[in-house]
């Protein structure tokens, strides 16, 4: 009788972890997933640059041999300074000199209280990014208020400065993330397009197919067609399912490039305040895209001051 009610516990006990292993994101984690294969991934860009940008040179840039680029960039490289004569223009602005880029992209960098992870980045992106010969410009949107960090509303507000400037393509970029592979083409595709598919952090493995945080590319018209991001979101969490779902009310299919092409390291760092609502608001998101993002977005601008590696706007949510 005892062995019987000790097997019972004992079988009770597989299934419980049987189900936790089961229902754990990690476990469910995609080892693959649907991407662009390399050799189609030319026809997939969305080619434009920067309404008012000129390039002096005549001959357009060519992208096969950086999309097929096989190397892995050193995350040391963070730890360093720019090489000499960099050409970088004040406000973190870039542009190949020997060859007419097809693409301009705005990166746009959420911030508060990171400063030693923003100047590892801004370097390590300066050098990985002028590899890729596009123009670029990397604006760092910075939290000045005390309330719980808002990454979504701060996106908002970098992609309205990328807007008045005429960029045609956003990368709304986390600044704990280095992409480590030089063929992970920093331009949009016509499809909004999953970055960091593949992060140390997850061993490399997509934890969700839906997951659209992290880094990503988006043109501007389609981020306008889906009303930005929500503005709601204070605290870590939820802001990126949100702007899924509104990807899906604007039946914008995503898009990624293979998991080996999408590696990114993930700088570690301490967690955050979770945001309280964040399952409430998620659970209304598709009903408040047209009457929350860029048509309500309200801040108080506290400065904009152009660095020598970055556009830096300083806002007050
Ligand atoms: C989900 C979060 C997302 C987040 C993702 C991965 O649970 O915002 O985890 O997070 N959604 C909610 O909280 C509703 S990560 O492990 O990369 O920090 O992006």
């Amino acid at each position: 009788m005892r062995h019987a009610y000790k097997k019972k516990i004992l079988y009770c006990g597989l299934v419980i972890v049987g189900v936790i292993i089961f229902l754990h994101p990690n476990m469910n984690a995609r080892r693959t997933y649907d991407f662009i294969e390399k050799r189609n991934i030319l026809e997939h860009l969305y080619d434009q640059t920067a309404q008012n940008f000129t390039s002096p040179a005549i001959l357009d840039c060519d992208y096969h041999d950086i999309l097929f680029d096989d190397t892995t960039m050193s995350i040391n490289l963070m730890d360093g300074d720019l090489i000499e004569g960099h050409r970088i223009k004040d406000g973190g602005e870039f542009h190949p000199s020997d060859c007419k880029p097809k693409f301009s992209t705005a990166i746009i960098v959420p911030y508060r209280d990171r400063a030693e992870t923003l100047r590892g980045f801004l370097v390590y992106m300066h050098m990985f990014l002028r590899r890729q010969n596009i123009h670029y410009r990397i604006y760092v949107i910075e939290q000045v208020d005390m309330r719980p960090f808002n990454r979504a509303k701060l996106l908002n507000i970098g992609a309205a400065a990328a807007f008045k400037a005429g960029y045609p393509c956003l990368v709304l970029h986390d600044v704990d993330l280095l992409p480590l592979k030089p063929a992970n083409l920093y331009a949009c595709t016509k499809c909004p397009r999953h970055m960091s598919s593949s992060i140390n952090k997850f061993r490399f493995v997509l934890p969700y197919l839906s997951l659209f945080g992290g880094a990503i590319a988006i043109t501007s018209s389609q981020f306008k067609l889906i009303n930005g991001m929500s503005n709601e979101y204070y605290g870590w969490g939820g802001e990126d399912d949100d702007l899924y779902a509104r990807l899906e009310v604007g039946e914008l299919k995503l898009c990624r490039f293979a998991p080996d092409t999408s590696r990114y390291h993930m700088v570690t760092h301490q967690t955050q305040q979770k945001g309280e609502k964040r399952h409430k608001l998620l659970n209304y998101a598709k009903n408040r895209i047209n009457n929350d993002g860029l048509n309500t977005l309200r801040y108080t601008e506290v400065a904009t001051v152009l660095h020598p590696l970055f556009t830096h706007i300083m806002v007050d949510l």
